[in-house]
């Protein structure tokens, strides 16, 4: 379609040449016939491809410039105020009845989700060498981030299948990607057969880079024969699942909710059944899911934006920006009050849509936020750019397009259970608070696992202790993995755990799968999976070791260990799969097989398994 839109409204060079484009510097005598011809056609793919076509994009960029040369304050009569919100942190987090009602409502709407994952972002401020949702999750499993929330959908995919009856049921996924990463995520879920997913349930759909920019005049940028590009933020994935018809299609097929999340947070999924039932109860057309936010934190501050009229506006004030405008206000910046936190919540861009009135909104307005930009200015008059610049967007920005009548509310969540990501560099890891990087994620990972274990009842689990890798700290404590099938929310995990737990320091547990655990003492390393219950089990072994990889042998690990310094090192693990009795009857497997895994002083592992029926498997 992009296609055929753009041979048919082909601009010429004269064209462009001209007003309302303005773009003859890039046609200049000095410039080769065959670079000029490779520009114009440039220019078309990218007038058919850019919402409101590049004469649009051209305008926006100069009535934009002008106002960052004028130092406009794109706030400017707005006062920000704290907004109203649904609260399921503190006294009401998990654990509360308030956030177990939120969960069982959210579970209920399940089976008319869809997914989104903006996945573009290259992640110049991690300096991975590849897609950012290739990153390995946790040590244990080896997870990636891409994944784990595959397996979440199919998980809830699952659960929505039993709790609807309709046993067919398959809950889209899109991904949208850009000209980085599109390629590598192609390959990617191809080669892992879509990690289980029906490739019929996926779209991944591309994000397209935008012109870069000269001069307040916004003429384009380009080497030789090439127009030089730039990525055009998060924001585009509005436009994008409008674009290629996903929106529209979703509402049509009855779906209710759409739910968009990032490419490093492996938490986003724990808070998913309690965010459904916070919109499914207030009707938000968006719901924004927002934590207690540092002052100084890289991430957006949640107003209620109020103008002279006394009209409001519930939004994302980027954290670039939030500074400024609270400069404005009695507190004089972005600072702590007596909580200890900023005032104003942290957005931390999970954000649920309800799906019917999203379409309509994508449909009326071609879902193009309205834009920013960002110039660094080479002199003091504002004059020359240091580098070029482009227009971009954000995600969080879509309350924009909205109307008045649409309920736009956030839900606040303590941190622990819905936000770590993997964003910074070593480097600046070793200085920022929180350091977000690949260590404090995986940490953050296993404590969220365990203190919601410990909410399913006599749960006794080790205190977390100071592990340091390439110079950066994190409190770590046993490495607990919930897989999603195991239990996508805690309601459901709550239903899986029973008796007495104990994990000791050092321990390492996975769980997947149907599985019931009814009494457990682990001083070691186990993993669980299949489908039954394990009652009363003890398992003492010497387990799984964290340990720091070598400066030699750091650049020959693979790209998500080099950024952690660490591996696991098996010494002792115990595997146990469970058959339920149902299975064993009618295909006389072994009901519980333990598979060991043992590392004798020469470093040698040897497997072994223990079928404990074994009379009565023939296979
Ligand atoms: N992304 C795209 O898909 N396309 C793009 O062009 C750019 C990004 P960043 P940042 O929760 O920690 C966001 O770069 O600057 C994807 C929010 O704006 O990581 O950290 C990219 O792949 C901020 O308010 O964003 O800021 C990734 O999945 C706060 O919520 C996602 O967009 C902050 O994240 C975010 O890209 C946070």
């Amino acid at each position: 379609n992009v296609l055929a839109h753009h041979m048919e409204m082909t601009l010429t060079e004269e064209e462009l040449t001209a007003e309302p484009y303005s773009q003859g510097h890039l046609f200049g005598d000095d410039v080769s016939e065959a670079d000029r011809s490779s520009r114009v056609q440039q220019l078309n793919a990218i007038d058919g491809i850019l919402p409101g076509g590049l004469k649009g994009y051209l305008q926006r960029a100069r009535s934009l410039l002008k106002d960052a040369q004028a130092g406009t304050n794109p706030f400017a009569g707005l006062t920000p105020q704290v907004p109203d919100g649904a609260n399921l942190s503190g006294s009401c987090g998990p654990g509360s009845e308030t956030f177990a009602e939120m969960e069982r409502l959210g579970m209920k709407e399940l089976s008319g989700c869809a997914f989104c994952l903006v996945a573009g972002g290259l992640g110049e401020r991690l300096g991975f060498p590849g897609i950012k949702i290739g990153i390995v999750s946790d040590v244990i499993t080896e997870m990636t981030f891409i994944q784990l929330y595959c397996s979440f959908i199919l998980a809830c995919q699952k659960y929505a299948r039993k709790e609807s009856g309709k046993s067919d049921l398959l809950l889209p996924f899109a991904i949208m990607t850009s000209g980085d990463t599109h390629q590598h995520t192609v390959e990617l879920m191809a080669k892992n057969e879509f990690y289980g997913l029906n490739p019929a349930q996926v779209n991944i759909v591309k994000q397209e880079k935008v012109p870069a920019l000269l001069d307040v005049d916004a003429r384009i940028a380009a080497k030789e024969g090439f127009i030089e590009t730039k990525p055009h933020g998060h924001g585009d994935v509005h436009g994008v699942l409008h674009q290629h018809g996903l929106s529209k299609r979703w509402a049509r097929e009855g779906r209710k909710w759409l739910f968009v999340f990032q490419d490093t947070n492996p938490l986003s999924f724990r808070i998913l059944c309690a965010t459904l039932g916070v919109s499914a109860k207030n009707s938000y057309v968006m719901n924004s899911v927002a934590i207690p936010r540092i002052p100084g934190e890289s991430i957006g501050g949640i107003c209620r934006l109020l103008d002279d009229k006394g009209s409001s506006l519930t939004l994302n004030v980027e954290y670039n920006q939030l500074d400024p405008l609270l400069k404005e206000t009695p507190s004089g910046g972005d600072v702590a009050d007596a909580s200890g936190f900023s005032p104003y919540p942290g957005n931390i861009n999970i954000l649920l849509f309800s799906l019917p009135r999203y379409a309509e909104r994508l449909d009326e307005t071609s879902g193009v936020v309205p834009e920013f930009v960002n110039p660094k200015w080479a002199d003091f008059a504002k004059t020359k750019l240091k580098s070029s610049t482009r227009l971009e967007s954000l995600m969080q920005d879509f309350p924009r397009l909205c109307k008045e009548e649409d309920k736009v509310g956030m839900t606040q969540f303590d941190r622990w259970i819905a936000k770590t990501s993997v964003k910074n560099n070593l480097e600046d890891a070793r200085k920022k608070v929180p350091p977000e990087c690949a260590l404090s994620a995986e940490a953050d990972l296993y404590a969220c696992n365990a203190r919601l274990l410990q909410l399913c009842g006599d749960v006794t689990i080790a205190a977390p202790e100071e592990v340091t890798f390439l110079g950066i700290t994190a409190e770590l404590g046993p490495q607990i993995v919930i897989n999603p099938s195991f239990a996508i929310s805690l309601e459901e995990l709550k239903s899986k755990i029973r008796g007495k737990i104990s994990i000791s320091k050092g321990s390492t547990l996975v769980l997947e799968g149907d599985v019931t655990v009814d009494g457990l003492e682990l001083n070691g390393a186990l993993c669980i999976s299949g489908s039954g219950t394990l009652t009363g089990r003890r398992v003492e072994n010497s387990g799984v070791r964290l340990r720091s990889i070598e400066a030699a042998e750091l650049p020959k690990v693979s790209p998500s260990l080099q950024i952690r310094g660490y591996k696991k090192e098996i010494l002792e693990m115990e595997e146990i799969k469970l058959w339920s009795p149902k299975t064993v009857r009618t295909s006389r497997r072994p009901r519980r097989r333990t598979i060991s895994y043992r590392r004798d002083e020469n470093m040698v592992q040897t497997r072994s398994e223990v079928f404990e029926n074994a009379k009565t498997w023939r296979e």
